[in-house]
Formats: structure tokens, C-alpha cells, sequence
């Protein structure tokens, strides 16, 4: 797996693909042993982590199966054969099945979940397209995070190990993220990641030699098997921002620490201030909601606290100030203040933790989730005695606001009315070249009791319940109040719409949900909103793709329809 360093980096001098997971993290010269007692490192070497454990991830052997036996001669045979398929992203199915992705090939297993309508997605690298609003909304986010203090990557490949995206995060094994339902599994080593944080620990290890840069960001495609609504696209982007401080100088741990904690404060002095109206809803770090780590000086962690904010808060602005200066001058004094606010959130790999939301077309929507880095990341990655932050953004989500676009789909649109509307570097307003109307139809069926083979990960642990889940895996989603056994997941009916209609669907939504007393069966009845954002689409059409709906729900889950 390559990180690749973009912007300032392609203009210097030094390699532009870093290899980071082939490197050996030297420990830095501030971090060296003989400066503290072997008894204080001990300590620290013994500091647990949640249910993991997190050695650097190695790649996994190309010459072994899922399993870890040595592959055969049938499965090299079959891999070749896929290799050589011409075009870049296909499944097979022969005697064995499999993937090829972005050129590599893998064999499938029972965990394997992807499909040919995820697939065709894989690659179209949206943030590398200079006229394209995602790509613009990513350099806009960079130039908040300016070279030389912040390294720039993009990662193309979005297969990435379990261990990458979960294990190294520290994901608790019933974590709902690492559930079929909710991720796409190339097999059971392998997996589409659902988060820029699987490379986090790469990335990481590339600031143990720096000199002059304490942080990086991370912009990367990432798929989840989400529910289908004009925020939510089963593949968007996001970009992972981080930044660092290393112990300073001094005779001793505290003198170092005390030096560390006031170039914090000298630091967050320096930053922009911000004039918009922020609500804080999470400024209380209590055990059982939003701990400080132990090992974590509380004076400095609210610093660090502080100044994470507020890097974000100016982010925040940049995106809505130069929303509104897009806009022509009367339009501009209806835009109205931007209303943003911090509430507690939980991640498995930072702590404290939060997500900003803003107020938007009358709801909330979540922009990005952040926190203070879990110290075992930092120490596993070779930067032992650093304290950090961390944030995930979703392009899309800034995308919209920027532009003014109304539905998500809208950015993976080939059209050329869509796309001929932005220019690099500039900030346009989109304007809607029609709207098609739209075609509802119901589906309603009685779930299977027993679990079904998709869906064997259905509870949410406690430790995630009721609170918002890192990269994916929305706990509240599963229907917690269920009595029955987890035979069907709503990310199921989602897949299956996705499967068949693609991009025709705005929204699905569950219309109608009862129990029949007597037997205890379950029915559920859902609103699938059929309408293309580019033309009008038949009733034949449209019941056509409502009847394959209807089959593929009763094939693939048992569901008996009503
Ligand atoms: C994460 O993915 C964490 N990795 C973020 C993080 C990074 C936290 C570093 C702490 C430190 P979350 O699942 O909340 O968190 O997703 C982050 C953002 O991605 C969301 O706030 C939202 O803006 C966006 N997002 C999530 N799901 C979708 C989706 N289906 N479609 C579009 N955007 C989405
Ligand atoms: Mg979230």
C-alpha cells in the first residue's frame, strides 16, 4: 500500500510514493531512552489497548490464501486468469470466484461481499479531477492545512487489510463497522475501506522522520453499505487530517512536557480567529461519556482540545465564506449566519471525541468526526512521547455546502451539464438543469425469523450502543428495540436497490413496521423513490426495476413479500 504525497510534494525533490508500511519506524532522537528511566518506558511498552493488539501492519502475503495455507495450484491458475481479465474492476465466478481490482486479484470467500455495481465505482478518483467540485472542495480543505507544517497524500487503492482498517484502530471485535452489513469484504484478510483512518498508522510513521512537518492529510474514496438518501452515497471521500507535537526540550520528562505544553498554547495563540457562532455541547470530559486518556496532563489536553477546534472552526469558515461570496449579492444576505455546533461522539481511536454538525436545509448534518489520537496509535507508530489530534471529514458533505448541491449522487453524474458547471479554483453555484419527477413505490414483506447468512453480525457491542459509530456501522440503525433474531438488516433492502437501480434511486424509507401479535412475525414496508437525476423515467422502466427489487429481496434474504 503507497501513500502518495500530493501538491507541494509532486514539486519536491524528494520520491513522491512513499512506501510507508515497508519502512522501519526509527525512534526519534527526542524520544530516545536514555533520557527517562528504562522502569518509565516499561510502563508505558505495558499500556493497554482496547481488546487489540496493535503491532505495525505488515503487508499480507501475496502468496497466501484467506485461510494462511499456502495457495495451490488452482487458486494461482485462477488468480492468473483474473489478472489477465481486460477490464480493470470484474468479478468471475468459475470453479472458484473472485476479483480483479484495480489490477490485483483476489480470491473470494464466504465473507466476500462485494459486487459488480460497488465495483464499477472503484477508481473513477474523483479528487484527482481538477474541474470536479470534489476535487476543488479537497484543495480548498489543504489550504487550510498549509505545507510545510501539513504533507498532503492521497491513497488510489482502496483495498486495504481488516487489520489496517480496524485491528491497528483498536474497533472492538462487535464493533458494528466490521459487520457484513455495514462493509464491503473483498474476503475475509481484505475490504473496501470505510474510512481514511485505515491509513492513519501509515501515515503516521511517515511523520516519525520529519523535520519540519507535525502533521498530514489523507484524501482516499471509501465505501460503505449505507442507507440510500440524498446525504448518503455508498461510496464518498474523505479526508483525514492529524497533527502532532513532539516532547521539547529539557532535562527531564516534565521539563520536556512543560516545554511541549507551552508551544501548544503558542501555537493555538497563532491561529485565525473566527466569528461564527459555535455551540459547544461537549466541553465536559467525564469517564463514562468522553475520557481523558490517564496518561494525558489535563492542562495540555484541553489545549490540545482547544486547538483542534479550532483549526476546524476555521476550516468551517473558509467553506462557508466562500459559499456565500459565490453567490450573487442579494442571495448572499439570505445565506444568514453559519450555525455549527460540537457534540460528543466515540471513537475507537481517539478520546476525548466530537462531531461537528451545521444547520443546513433545516436539519443537522454531521460534517466530520475528531478527537485526541489514543496514545497506543501514536506509541505503535514510532511516536512514542507525542501527543496528537485527529479528524475525518466527508468531502461530499462540504461539496454540497459549497456548491449548493441539492442531491449526492449529483457528483458522480457524467453529465455534461452537471460537470461542465465548475472550473478549478473557483466556487460556482451549481444551478439544477431540471428536476425529473419522481416515482414512488412500495415493498412490503415479513422478515425471516432465523439469521440469514448476510446479515451474522446484527447487535451493536454496549460500548458503541446508542452513540455514533466510527466508519460505519451506525449502531442505532439495527433496530435495537428487535426481539427476534437479526434476520434482516435495512442495509440489506439497500444494497439490493443499489444492486438493481443504481443511481435511478433518491431514497429508500422505511414507511410502515408491525408485529403480528399472534405469531410474532415481523413486516416491514418500504418507500423506494425512484427518479434519475438526468431524464424521465418510464412507468415500464420503473416497474421493471420495482419487480427485480422485489425478486432479488426474496431470493437473497427469504423475505416473503406481502
Ligand atoms: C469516521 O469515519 C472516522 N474515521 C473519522 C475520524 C477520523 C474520527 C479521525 C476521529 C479521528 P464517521 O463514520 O463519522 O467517522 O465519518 C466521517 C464523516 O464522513 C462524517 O462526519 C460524514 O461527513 C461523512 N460520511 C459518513 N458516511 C457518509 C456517507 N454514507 N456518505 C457521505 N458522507 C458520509
Ligand atoms: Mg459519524
Amino acid at each position: 500500500m503507497h501513500l502518495l504525497r500530493t501538491g507541494a510534494f509532486l514539486r519536491a525533490a524528494r520520491s513522491a510514493e512513499l512506501a510507508v508500511h515497508g519502512l522501519r519506524a526509527s525512534v526519534p532522537a527526542s524520544c530516545s531512552q536514555s533520557r527517562w528511566s528504562s522502569s518509565q518506558v516499561a510502563a508505558e511498552e505495558q499500556r493497554p489497548f482496547p481488546n487489540q493488539s496493535v503491532e505495525p501492519s505488515r503487508e499480507v502475503d501475496p502468496n497466501k490464501t484467506a485461510a494462511g495455507s499456502k495457495e495451490d495450484s488452482v487458486q494461482a491458475d485462477f488468480k492468473k486468469r483474473l489478472q489477465k481479465l481486460g477490464q480493470e474492476n470484474k468479478i468471475l465466478h468459475e470453479n472458484l470466484s473472485g476479483a480483479k481490482i484495480l489490477g490485483n486479484p483476489y480470491i473470494f470467500d464466504e465473507t466476500s461481499n462485494v459486487s459488480d455495481s460497488i465495483l464499477n465505482l472503484v477508481g473513477r478518483n474523483l479528487y484527482d479531477i481538477p474541474d470536479h467540485p470534489i476535487a476543488i472542495t479537497r484543495n480548498l480543505i489543504e489550504s487550510c492545512f498549509p505545507f510545510p507544517e501539513f504533507n498532503h497524500f492521497t491513497v488510489k487503492d482502496p483495498v486495504v487489510t481488516v487489520k489496517d482498517n480496524f485491528d491497528v484502530l483498536g474497533f472492538p471485535a462487535d464493533h458494528p463497522g466490521r459487520s457484513r452489513t455495514d462493509t464491503y469484504y473483498v474476503n475475509s484478510n481484505h475490504l473496501l475501506r470505510t474510512h481514511t483512518s485505515a491509513h492513519q498508522h501509515a501515515a503516521f510513521q511517515s511523520l516519525v522522520a520529519e523535520k519540519y512537518v507535525t502533521g498530514y492529510t489523507i484524501c482516499a474514496d471509501v465505501y460503505r453499505r449505507d442507507s440510500i438518501d440524498r446525504t448518503h452515497f455508498p461510496v464518498f471521500h474523505q479526508m483525514e487530517g492529524a497533527k502532532v507535537w513532539g516532547l521539547g526540550a529539557g532535562e527531564s520528562r516534565f521539563l520536556a512536557q512543560t516545554a511541549r505544553t507551552a508551544k501548544i498554547a503558542k501555537q493555538l495563540d497563532a491561529l485565525p480567529k473566527t466569528d461564527i457562532e459555535v455551540e459547544d455541547q461537549a466541553t465536559v470530559f467525564s469517564k463514562e461519556n468522553n475520557p481523558i486518556q490517564s496518561e494525558h496532563d489535563p492542562v495540555e489536553l484541553q489545549l490540545v482540545v482547544k486547538h483542534l477546534k479550532r483549526s476546524l472552526e476555521f476550516l468551517v469558515e473558509q467553506i462557508h465564506k466562500a459559499a456565500k461570496e459565490s453567490l450573487d449579492p442579494a442571495a448572499r444576505e439570505a445565506f444568514g449566519p453559519l450555525k455549527m455546533r460540537w457534540i460528543e461522539a466515540y471513537f475507537p481511536f481517539t478520546t476525548p471525541s466530537f462531531e461537528v454538525e451545521v444547520f443546513w436545509k433545516g436539519e443537522w448534518l454531521e460534517l466530520l468526526g475528531c478527537g485526541v489520537v489514543q496514545q497506543p496509535i501514536l506509541n505503535n507508530a514510532g511516536l512514542r512521547y507525542s501527543i496528537g489530534w485527529a479528524w475525518g471529514v466527508g468531502i461530499e458533505r462540504f461539496a454540497m455546502l459549497l456548491f449548493g448541491i441539492p442531491d449526492i449522487r449529483l457528483l458522480w453524474s457524467t453529465d455534461k451539464r452537471f460537470l461542465g458547471q465548475f472550473s478549478r479554483g473557483k466556487i460556482t453555484r451549481f444551478e439544477p438543469f431540471s428536476k425529473y419527477p419522481a416515482c414512488y413505490k412500495d415493498i412490503a414483506f415479513w422478515i425471516n425469523p432465523s439469521p440469514a447468512g448476510a446479515s451474522p453480525v446484527g447487535a451493536a457491542s454496549s460500548a458503541t450502543s446508542g452513540v455514533a459509530a466510527a466508519a460505519g456501522g451506525d449502531a442505532t440503525k439495527a433496530s435495537p428495540a428487535e426481539t427476534q433474531p437479526a434476520a434482516f438488516h435495512e442495509n440489506d433492502i439497500m444494497e439490493v436497490v443499489r444492486d438493481v437501480a443504481g443511481s435511478l434511486v433518491e431514497d429508500v424509507k422505511l414507511v410502515d413496521e408491525f408485529v403480528q401479535p399472534t405469531s410474532g412475525r415481523k413486516s416491514l414496508c418500504y418507500r423506494i423513490n425512484y427518479r434519475s437525476l438526468e431524464r424521465t423515467l418510464t412507468n415500464e422502466e420503473v416497474n421493471r426495476l420495482h419487480d427485480e427489487v422485489a425478486a432479488k429481496m426474496k431470493s437473497r434474504f427469504k423475505v416473503e413479500l406481502r
